[in-house]
Parts: C-alpha cells; structure tokens; sequence
C-alpha cells in the first residue's frame, strides 16, 4: 500500500557498502580464500582440487551476482519487451571457465589461484556438468541463452532442475552400455540462486465446474504442489548483461498430511509428498520419442503452469491492461513438450482474467511462437486423451481438455469453410487424433496456437512445409512457416574449448577476441592468410597439440596409448538408427578387411586413420544398444591386430558430455555427420568441428548443406543419395528387394563376417544385421558403396597435408554465419520484435 521510501536506510551507505567486482588478482585471491574460511569452513592447510574449486566458483559467483542484480534492475526499470525461451533441456555443461572467459577474468583468476598453490586448468576439471538435456535440443538452448545475454537481449530461460540429469554411461566387459544415475547436486552447485521466496502452486486433478453461461470455470480441489524457483545466472561475453535461467523444483505443498499422521498412518503422511517431488527427479533420457507416460506429461504440466504464472506476475507490476501482453511478451516454444502453455494461458485469461474467448486466442496466437525439431514422425508428440482426461480437472467439463476442444472446434470451423467437404483434410488438421484411444496431436495444436513456426536449417525446414504441415501451409499461408538456422556458440566451442587457436585467430586478425568472438564473420579475415606458410604451420601445429590433448585424456581415463600421427576421425552423437552409426562402423571394418588383405608394403602406403565414437543410447533402444556392444567389440580385435593396428584404430570413449566434446572436437582432423538424407534437422556439431578447423564427411542434410555452401563443396566430403529419393528407395526395399549382394558385394561381405563371428558370437548382432537386410529403412544398402568411396577421398586429400591445412583454415573462416548470435538476433527480430538493452557500466 503507498509508496515505500527506498532504500530503507541512507542511500550513501548502501551505495558505498555494494560490491563490486573484483578485477585484480589481489582481491580476487582475498575472496577465494574468504569462501574457503566462511562458505566452506575450512582452512589452508585441507584444502583440496575440489574445495578449491568450490572457493573459487564462489568468489565468481559473487562477481556474476553483481551483474545479474544490475541486469534485473535495469530490465525492471527500462520495461523492455521480453523474450522467454521455454525448453524442458538445457545442457549448460560446466560453467566456470565459461564465466571466467566472458566476465574476462580469466587471467587474474589464473593467477589469483596460482598464488594459493593451486593450477586453474586442474581446479576447472573438478565441476561436475550440468547436462539437464539429451543432445542437440538441450544443447542449442545453453547456446542460446548465452547469446542472449551477449547480444544484451532481454531473455530468460524457464526449465526444470532435474535432480537427475542424462544417465552416466557404463561400459561393462561385454560391450553392453549400463545405466547409473546423475547425481549431479550431490557436491553442491554453487552457480544457483534457491529463490526459496519465488514459489506458485499449480493443481493437478481436482474438479472444474462451469459458471452458468459466462463460458468461464471454476478449478478446485485435487493435488496443489509447490513450484519453488532456482536461478541460473548466464553471464554475456564483453558486456554487463547477464540473463536468467530459472528452474522449477517440485516440493509438496505441505510437507506431510496431519490427518494420516495423527490416524497413526505414518507412511501416508509422507505419501503425498513423495510424489510431488518426484516430477523433477529425473530428466527423460529418450531422445526423440518421450510420450505416453504419465510422469513426464505431468512434468510438461508443472513447468508450463509455474512458468506462465511467473511471466504473468512480472507482466503485472507494469500495471499495463491484459490487452498489451504480447506488446510485453513473447514466448518461444522448444519443439512441442511446452504446448501445453496454450490452453493453459487461454485458462487464465478466460477463467481468471475474466476476458471472452475471443479476445484471450488473440493474446495467446500473438504470444506463441514453436520451433520444430525433427521431421521423423515417431517423434511428433501425441497424447492419448485419457491420460490429460485424468491428470488435468476430471469430472464435466475437463476444463484444459474442453480449451483444446473448444480451440479445435473453431478450428475445423475454419478450415471447412476455406475447404468445404474435404474430411480427409479436416481429420489430418484435427487437433484430435481418431482411434483407441483418441491422442492429442501437440504439433497441431502448437502450429494453431502460434504466430508462427520455423524448422532448424534451411532443408528442414522446407520439410516441414511440405510434409508435417503441408496442411497447415495451405490454410494460413506459407509465410507463418519460417526457417532459422541453428547456430553454436564461439565462446565455448572455439576460445574456451580451443584456447590456442582462439589465440592465433586475434593475433592473424589483429584484433581483440572479443571482437570477432561477437561478430564471427570476422573470421573471414584468415582468408587472406592461406598462403603464408608460416601461419600455416602455427595452425597446423595447434591442432596436433589438441591430438595429444585428446590422447593424454584417453591415456589418463582408459589407459589406452592413442597413435596421435594417425587422422582422427570423429562421430559423436545420440545413438539412433537414423544417425547411421551402424553405417560408420561397418566402412572400419571394411576399411579393416581391405588391410589385412594387403601385404605389410601396401599397408605402408595408406593413411593411418583413427576413429572416434562417443555417444549415448535411450536404455531402452535396443538396435541403437547392439550397434554399441558391436563397435566396442570391433575396437578389441582390430586394436590388437598386430598386422594392422599401426594403420586403423578404434575407440568407443564412455559417457559422452558437453565436457569431453570440448576435448574431442578441437582434436578431429575429419568428423562425420552420416544421417539419411533428410532425417537429421539440423545437426549442430558439424558447425563446432567446422569452426575449429576440422573437415566435414557427411550426407547431403540438414545444416551440413549450408555449411558446404559457406565453406565451398571442395572443402567438404559429401555422399549418399538426396532426400527426394528415400521415399522411392524406401519402397523399393519392400516391395522389389534386391539382395544385398547383388547392391553392394563389400557390404555383404562385411555382414557375413559379423555373422560369422570376427568380433565374437555372431548371433548376438543379428537382429541388427538383419535391419540392414531386410527392410534397411535407413538406407546402408543403398549408401555404403558411395561412403566408401568418400572415406578414400579423405585419405587422400589427407596425403597432400599442405593443402589439408589450407581447407581447414578455409573452413574455420567461412563459419560466421553459424554463430548462435546470428540466429538469436534473427528470433528478436523477426519473431519477438525484442530489443538490444545494454546494461550501462556504473
Ligand atoms: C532434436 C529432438 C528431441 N530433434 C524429443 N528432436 C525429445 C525430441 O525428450 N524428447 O522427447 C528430445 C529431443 N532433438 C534435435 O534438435 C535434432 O535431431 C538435431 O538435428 C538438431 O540439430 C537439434 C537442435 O535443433
């Protein structure tokens, strides 16, 4: 009530006790050791790696706090329009180098911690990764809010703190992967905010009554569970600003029922808390197909419902009418799992806000905008109806179930009227798909709601519009179908994962790093390098040290001696048919065969050769677990081939993280993004390996073909056929099969020597096998001749090493256009009409 003075106090004391930030090594070392007495209650003398760490995360901490409170400050007090990025994965990785290099204090910490005797790059080794995500999805949001806040653009992140992040990949001696848990909170995570203060309840079950005809309801009843806000501070590079990831925890709301305990029902006491926290206890580690469980909708529920809540709460303290919402918010859905925002946002505007139906689909269609991911249709989620029958308000009417209703009925309304009597067209576009049970359609339902949609890369996102909403198109139009190309950040994937190169790059360019680092089509400038041999010689000299790098990593946590003269070959990525690692390893083992058929002279001449894999599998994928078990079990017998270990070798590295790509990518020589055409929408780790000056083997698909139209076809090595051929192929495998012989003798050839059993029982990578012979839906049959012959070309170009160095500097320095700052600026501008709103220095 009133207006309150503020401060409290005398303004002069509370402005001459704030903190600033420390810059100088001597402050800098005096925090360190003021968070080992206070925070950590140790002294000097036990002190380890980790406790070290832990002091100097802290004293970051307290660093990035100072922007993080001016950035809120001045975004409260400027009212700028914001973005809100909504994604159930964000895989941040490790965070204090990464703030170190953007606050720019990397140095002074250096050498801060050297004087307390301890070395900066083993104290960085002890963070624990954030990996709150599968893959590429997750992955591209951490870009993204790093983006954010370096392009000073008004955005917050809203996700969910799983307690368990993606599953720890075990090896055992068979080659099978096992599953542990992710216990990554175990050792504290000193980069979140508990904002124990920022909590919303939000119900599940109960009733939902109708209140006569006004078209509103009523919700009550059910089970209330508290959603309790962490804050993730993401630091921008050269810049104040400092954005905001915020992360709902579930806790009960009441931490046990008093009824069941005084009734002597201990167990029951604590049921009902059990349950509310266990919807952020895990992140769901299936890539690509999450859908009918019960658990993970709840979890879609509980984070859509507190995220809302928050952005309406803020939205409200500018005292603007409901009306202007979107001049104030946008709000960007990562592929379909928060789609359930829309019917919750038009609950609360029809229900709450009391606005007519009308009015509140004009607010949400100009607040929404979804990003699809995949085009692969076992991965658009659907929901059978009766499972949001019995989680949202049961009873007549359910009310989240009759919003999606009621929108689809005006829908088809609409659509019947452009289009009268095409039922076909009118059951494709329903919301509701038909059947036992009837499922909600989320894509649908999120392209309705939504002012517009945008694929990941160019040929994606054509295939949206001419497959998965081909109907949609013809309906509003084509221009509410957009393209952004996915883009990667150059802080983490070049100067901090590749410190040398980032290096060289601002010494060849003459300018600050954070010059280029925040306009990447600077790189452009090595151009004119290329041919000075000594520049050349640097480049090719860093990249070796990174091959050592990678090997001393392989040495230390596997024991085994890597041959760092060979070329390094790298596929890393999930583990899924369509990504055609099956493809990868059956060329080693050619590769294989056609060396022990050569005499030792022979062997002489080819091009020693490396491969890399690493990547996890869903547990319960089991073709993508048997593709495993047979690349581990191809790496024991070839590895210790003493006619042929000199020239191939193979290495499946366990658990695959954002931490060990930061040690692989800077190493790879070549890497391969292998999908059919097609399949894969975007493919972001192709860009990092490209910016740090690998070369790219791939298929004609997603973002490989714009990186080939950056860097030049002739500095990359492409294969396969084109996407508009899959389909015909695909029906040629079922219906005029030609035996794999007859397609591809080496191939066969291949198989038959799995079968018999080169690399243990053959029996077991049967049913893998047989994938590839019979209906062979991913095409190995029909590519494996052309990828072979592409792995030649690679050895090939690789004898003329001169001439290698120059495509991989060609490569690095065509790669602007992939930076996530392009692709951040593009959805505040074309998309969320959001502004740059610098934080001033004070
Ligand atoms: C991508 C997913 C995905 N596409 C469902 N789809 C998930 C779908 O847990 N789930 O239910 C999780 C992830 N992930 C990837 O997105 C694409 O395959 C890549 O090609 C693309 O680069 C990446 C980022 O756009």
């Amino acid at each position: 009530s009133g207006k309150e003075k503020w401060p409290r106090g005398e303004e002069k004391i509370w402005k001459e006790c704030s903190r600033h930030l420390d810059e100088d090594v001597q402050s800098i070392t005096k925090s360190v050791v003021n968070h080992v007495q206070t925070s950590l209650a140790r002294q000097a003398y036990n002190i380890d790696d980790l406790g070290a760490y832990q002091a100097a995360a802290l004293s970051v901490r307290d660093n990035l706090l100072v922007n993080w409170n001016d950035t809120q400050l001045h975004y409260t007090r400027k009212a700028p329009k914001r973005a809100y990025y909504l994604s159930l994965e964000f895989l941040m990785g490790r965070t204090l180098d990464n703030a170190l290099l953007n606050l720019g204090l990397k140095s002074q910490y250096k050498d801060g911690i050297k004087e307390l005797g301890f070395s900066l790059e083993d104290i960085l080794e002890q963070e624990r990764d954030a990996a709150l995500g599968n893959g590429g999805l997750g992955r591209l949001a951490a870009c993204y809010l790093d983006s954010s806040a370096s392009q000073d653009l008004p955005l917050w992140g809203y996700g969910l703190r799983y307690k368990y992040g993606i599953f720890q990949q075990l090896i055992s001696p068979e080659g099978n992967q096992l599953e542990a848990p992710d216990p990554w909170l175990d050792n504290q995570n000193p980069w979140e905010l508990p904002r124990l203060d920022v909590t919303y309840d939000v119900r599940f079950y109960g009733h939902a009554e109708r209140i006569g005809e006004t078209g509103r309801a009523t919700w009550s009843g059910g089970q209330e569970v508290l959603a309790v806000a962490y804050d993730v501070m993401i630091p921008g590079c050269g810049t104040k600003n400092t954005n905001n990831l915020r992360l709902w925890e579930s806790k009960p709301k009441r931490g046990f029922d008093l009824n069941s305990f005084n009734a002597g029902n201990y167990e029951g006491a604590v049921e009902s808390s059990n349950s509310a926290a266990a919807i952020t206890s895990v992140l769901y580690p299936n890539d690509h197909t999450t859908f009918g469980k019960e658990l993970r909708l709840k979890q879609q529920y509980f984070w859509t419902a507190a995220s809302l809540a928050d952005i309406l709460r803020r939205f409200k303290n500018l005292g603007k009418p409901i009306s202007e919402f979107p001049d104030f918010v946008a709000i960007q859905l990562n592929d379909t799992h928060p789609t359930l925002a829309i019917p919750e946002l038009m609950r609360i505007l029809v229900d709450e806000e009391e606005l007519r139906w009308d009015k509140a689909w004009e607010i949400v269609t100009n607040t929404f905008f979804f990003t699809n991911h995949t085009v692969l249709p076992e991965a658009l989620e659907k929901w059978p109806v009766p499972l949001l029958e019995h989680l949202l308000p049961r009873r007549v009417p359910e009310r989240h179930l009759q919003i999606i209703y009621d929108i689809n009925m005006q829908f088809l309304q609409a659509v019947e009227k452009k289009f009268p009597g095409d039922r076909d067209r009118l059951a494709r576009m329903s919301i509701i798909e038909e059947g036992v049970p009837k499922q909600v359609r989320m894509a649908n339902l999120a392209c309705i709601g939504d002012r517009k949609v945008n694929g990941v890369a160019e040929l994606h996102s054509e295939l949206v519009r001419t497959t998965i909403m081909k109907d949609f198109v013809e309906f509003y139009g084509v221009s509410k179908f957009a393209n952004v190309t996915n883009g990667i950040t150059p802080r983490r994937w070049l100067d901090q994962c590749n410190p040398e190169l980032s290096t060289l790059i601002s010494k060849t360019l003459g300018i600050d790093k954070t010059v280029w680092l925040k306009d990447l089509t600077k790189l452009e400038g090595l151009l004119a390098h290329t041919e000075d041999k000594k520049f050349r010689d640097e480049w090719a000299a860093i990249k070796q040290r990174n091959k050592e790098r990678l090997a001393h990593h392989v040495q230390t946590t596997l024991g085994l001696t890597v041959n760092t003269h060979a070329m390094f070959d790298v596929q890393i990525k999930r583990l899924h048919e369509y990504k055609r690692q099956t493809l990868n390893i059956l060329g080693v083992i050619h590769r294989y065969l056609t060396l022990k058929a050569m005499t030792p002279e022979e062997r002489k001449k080819t091009n020693p050769r490396v491969v890399f894999f690493a990547g996890k599998a869903a547990p319960a994928y089991y073709i993508a677990k048997l593709t495993i078990r047979l690349i581990v079990n191809v790496a024991r017998v070839i590895n210790d081939d003493p006619d042929t270990k000199n020239y191939l070798s193979l290495y499946f590295l366990p658990d695959y993280s954002v931490s060990l790509a930061e040690v692989l990518i800077p190493a790879s020589d070549i890497s391969q993004h292998i999908s059919t055409a097609g399949t894969e929408a975007s493919g972001t780790s192709n860009m990092k390996f490209c910016l740090n000056g690998g070369l790219l083997l791939g298929t004609v698909d997603g973002a490989n073909i714009e990186i080939a139209e950056e860097v030049g076809e002739s500095n990359v090595f492409f294969f396969g056929h084109l996407t508009p051929a899959v389909e015909d192929l695909r029906y040629q495998h079922l219906y005029h099969p030609v035996p794999v012989e007859e397609k591809s003798p080496a191939l066969a050839n291949v198989l038959n020597q799995v079968s018999a059993g080169l690399f243990g029982d053959g029996g077991v990578y049967e049913p893998l096998l047989n994938t590839i012979r019979q209906s062979d839906y991913y095409l190995i049959t029909d590519d494996f001749d052309s990828y072979i012959s592409a792995l030649n070309m690679v050895d090939e170009a690789y004898l003329d090493k001169d001439e290698w160095v120059k495509k991989s500097i060609r490569t690095t320095a065509k790669m602007g256009k992939f930076s996530s700052d392009r692709a951040i600026m593009d959805y505040a501008q074309e998309y969320w009409n959001i502004e740059q709103t610098p934080v001033p220095s004070s």
